[in-house]
């Protein structure tokens, strides 16, 4: 099982500034994390992050026929892109999608994501065990489909 886990914009800075919304571990740590979970769950795993929007979309674009799922947190372009939206739709591979804040009790322009519309699962204001949690649900749900 080959996994693909994508970080949007900003979250290379993470544990940089505001520990109150992101916490303080940094992004050397969520990758730690992820792959200590896929090593633990025996899946192979490729995280890749970017501040680009299309850079993701050549990214999941690509994943299709090398990868079985995708966890992403398209971080601001979650509230804006139709275009990543619009990639995890025509690659059509399971996606879930990870926030590490709250975000449904944050601004009212980051209620709405569009990437979570092609996605089977999110899971948000957990910190970096978001991950973990959503590495693990997709891991069953390939199994299950
Ligand atoms: O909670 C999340 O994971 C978000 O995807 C994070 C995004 C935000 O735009 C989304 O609404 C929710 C922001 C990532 C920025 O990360 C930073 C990390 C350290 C310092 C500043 C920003």
């Amino acid at each position: 099982m080959n996994i693909l886990v994508i970080n949007g914009p900003n979250l290379n800075l993470l544990g940089i500034r505001e520990p109150e919304l992101y916490g303080r571990q940094d992004y050397a740590a969520l990758v730690a994390l992820v792959e200590e979970t896929c090593a633990e769950a025996d899946m192979k795993v490729e995280i890749f992050q970017s501040n680009h929007e299309g850079a993701i979309v050549d990214k999941i674009q690509e994943a299709l026929g090398k990868f079985d799922g995708i966890l992403i947190n398209p971080a601001a372009y979650t509230h804006t892109s139709v275009a990543i939206l619009d990639a995890l739709k025509a690659v059509d591979l399971p996606a879930v999608e990870v926030h590490i804040s709250e975000v449904s009790q944050r601004e009212d322009f980051r209620q709405i994501s569009y990437a979570g519309m092609a996605c089977v699962r999110t899971y948000m204001g957990l910190g970096l065990e978001g991950y973990r949690q959503g590495l693990l649900f997709l891991k069953e749900y390939l199994q299950s489909h």
